[in-house]
């Protein structure tokens, strides 16, 4: 600024490094504001210097920042990895989040072939292939997006580094809708009400009160334990299944092969929250079927299932509904995803089936609590909600 004076060359001095910073995009890097801020102070302080000198400190400056911008992405990165097909698992959509939390580090969406595999220090997954976690040599920590880890069970070549997966009331919230719908749904006869609306028939069942209707939660963690909170403050009698003793408020538990029997016995609406593993697969059978409340209210069980499709035996639920041994099912989940189109359970009149979307893994809750996982772990924090491989959930 050729003959201006002190103050109008300290102004051009600041405006040069703010112009910098927005054309570079970093003045969200905490640290690059401080060292903004000791570099114009000293530049003022020095603001009789030719203009030879000044331009040469504007240049260190630009350096600085720069080199500031490298310390914060040596920082490992994180690598997207999913592959679901659907709206919710559009790389596209994880990537906006991630960079969004995630400013001091490199976010990568996989695959792509720039990425050096040894930068990769943390993985967020959805149903990555297997063999393709192991191609990290720097993995530490896998973050499954979801509740369900049986996909990356089924991997034996996954790294032997922590894998952590969503537990956040987002997801929660989301599922105990699900429950509390398809539960009401039944009990308040909304198949036969839809069949009279179409045939416009006005011929009303006798309805029972939510506290002559005992619901059963396979499953009592975080997702079945507050639908089964919010099911029995809403009037519903319910019980709730685990592996080992659990306790929720209002619920009668059993635990364990030698309890399931009297659990199955009490239940008029089975709800089943497992996850999917060695010891589960497959548990929901005609068997099973049999063993409920014969003499429910409903007329005959009814079955809801948004764990896993690999939980149920198909063939013996469609056989079930068409003998009686139940009443009806909502199907969140199936054993092959997505249905195929010659499936009988498209059509069954006693089917209430949904995507598999029964509780959407929302990317904004999901990448922060990702994010902060990091941050914690990174400051020698403990990571919450690591998967048990033993349990295999
Ligand atoms: P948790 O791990 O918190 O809870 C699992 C529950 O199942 C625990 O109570 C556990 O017992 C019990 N359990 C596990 N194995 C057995 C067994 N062999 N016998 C008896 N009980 C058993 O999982 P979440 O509640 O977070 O999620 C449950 C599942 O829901 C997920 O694994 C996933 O498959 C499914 N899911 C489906 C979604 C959808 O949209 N359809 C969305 C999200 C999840 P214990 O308490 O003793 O450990
Ligand atoms: C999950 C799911 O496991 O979406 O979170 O199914």
């Amino acid at each position: 600024m050729p003959g201006a004076d002190g103050p109008a060359k300290n102004f051009c001095t600041g405006s040069v490094l703010g112009i910098v910073a927005t054309a570079i995009g970093y003045q969200e890097i905490p640290y690059f504001a401080a060292i903004r801020r000791a570099l114009v102070s000293s530049a003022l302080s020095r603001s009789r210097q030719r203009p030879a000198r000044r331009r040469s400190e504007i240049w260190y400056v630009v350096q600085i920042t720069l080199n500031a911008r490298d310390i914060g992405m040596t920082k490992g990165a994180l690598a997207i990895l999913v592959h679901g097909g659907t709206d919710n698992w559009s790389p596209g959509r994880w990537q906006a989040r991630f960079d969004d939390v995630c400013r001091d580090r490199r976010v990568i969406v996989l695959p792509d072939p720039k990425a050096e595999p040894a930068d990769v220090h943390y993985a967020a997954v959805w149903k990555p292939a297997p063999g393709e976690l192991a191609a990290f040599p720097n993995l530490r920590v896998i973050f499954n997006l979801g509740a369900g880890v049986d996909a990356l069970m089924a991997d034996r070549s996954l790294p032997q580094v922590p894998l952590v997966r969503v537990a956040v009331d987002d997801l929660t919230g989301r599922m105990t809708g699900y429950v509390v719908l398809h539960v009401l749904m039944h009990h308040r006869q909304e198949l036969y009400l839809r069949q009279s609306q179409r045939d416009r028939r006005w011929q009303p069942r006798s309805q029972w009160a939510a506290a002559a209707i005992s619901v059963g939660i396979m499953g009592l963690g975080t997702l079945g334990a507050n639908a089964a909170d919010v099911l029995s403050r809403i009037g519903f009698r319910v019980s709730g299944w685990s592996r080992t003793p659990r306790q929720v408020n209002g619920v009668t538990s059993f635990h364990g092969a030698a309890q399931l029997d009297a659990f199955l016995g009490g239940a008029d609406i089975l709800v089943c929250l497992l996850p999917l593993t060695s010891d589960t697969q497959h548990i929901l059978d005609r068997d099973l079927f049999r063993k409920l409340n014969r003499t429910s209210p409903l007329g005959a069980p009814v079955l809801i299932n948004a764990g896993r499709g690999g939980l149920q035996n198909e063939a013996d639920i469609l056989a079930c509904l068409d003998d009686g041994t139940l009443g009806a099912a909502s199907l969140d989940v199936f054993a092959q995803e997505p249905l195929p189109l010659d499936s009988p359970f498209w059509t069954h009149p006693k089917v209430v089936l949904t995507p598999h979307n029964a509780a959407d893994t929302d990317p904004d809750a999901i990448s922060r609590y990702v994010a902060d996982q990091i941050a914690r772990f990174e400051a020698g924090g403990v990571l919450e909600n690591v998967v048990d491989r033993n349990r295999g959930y």
